[in-house]
């Protein structure tokens, strides 16, 4: 629960920042960097933080903190201009409305739920992130557990599956997801949302899907934002 606040203390960060800012792509674009910066040093830190969801939430909030005053420099530095990322909505995920894209970070054997097979510390369908239809989806996967892993986006029935999976998008896969990447491998892949309904970030590597390693995408004909979700 307190990864959650830390979330919500990098979001609220970030909005301050880009409350009423009209800004440039180019500004846009180095926020948006910044951001990510951020959260991949939180991400990093959070690796070593191991003695608990406190230290982890202080880092996550010290990046918040960095990704804000980033911003804010840039702000300054264009005048009357400022980031569209106004609702770094967690960490994981961190929309574009401008670009209507979103980049949703996945990390594999986050902590060791589930025996390590969880993205992001969750599995069996305890983590949903929704995406408005039409939006682009940038991926970037890490595996931070000893045992390969990989991701994809796969029709919702297939979350059970033993092996041989399809993506649902095109695209919507690490390449060989059924072999995986080693420990602190990272991959990218990027695809556009383009079909209403409801699938599943799942493991590709034989077996571990169907051990839990599995949660839920939505693509949403109504929702005005991306959001991501926990139980
Ligand atoms: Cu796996």
């Amino acid at each position: 629960m307190k990864r959650r606040i830390a979330m919500a203390g990098t979001a609220l960060a970030i909005a301050l920042v880009c409350t009423g800012c009209n800004g440039q792509n180019a500004v846009s674009n180095a926020a948006n960097a910044t951001s990510n910066a951020a959260g991949m040093a939180a991400n990093a830190v959070n690796q070593t933080a191991k003695q608990g969801a406190d230290a982890v939430g202080r880092t996550a909030n010290a990046a918040g903190a960095a990704a804000s005053q980033g911003a804010h420099a840039m702000h300054n530095a264009v005048s009357g201009a400022a980031a569209d990322t106004n609702a770094a909505l967690s960490h994981w995920l961190v929309e574009h409305p401008r670009a209507r894209s979103v980049d949703l970070t996945l990390v594999a054997g986050f902590n060791n739920h589930n025996r390590g097979f969880n993205f992001n510390g969750y599995s069996n369908g305890d983590m949903a992130v929704t995406v408005p239809k039409g939006w682009t989806v940038h991926v970037t996967f890490q595996n931070r557990n000893g045992i390969a892993h990989s991701a994809m986006i796969v029709p919702y029935n297939q979350h059970a599956k033993p092996s041989r999976f399809t993506p649902a998008f095109s695209g919507s896969s690490t390449s060989n997801p059924s072999t995986g990447v080693a420990r602190n491998s990272i991959q990218t892949f990027q695809f556009k949302a383009d079909k209403t309904g409801q699938y599943a970030i799942i493991c590709g590597v034989p077996g571990h899907a169907a051990a839990g390693m599995w949660d839920v995408f939505r693509v949403s004909d109504t929702a005005k934002t991306p959001s991501l979700t926990t139980k």
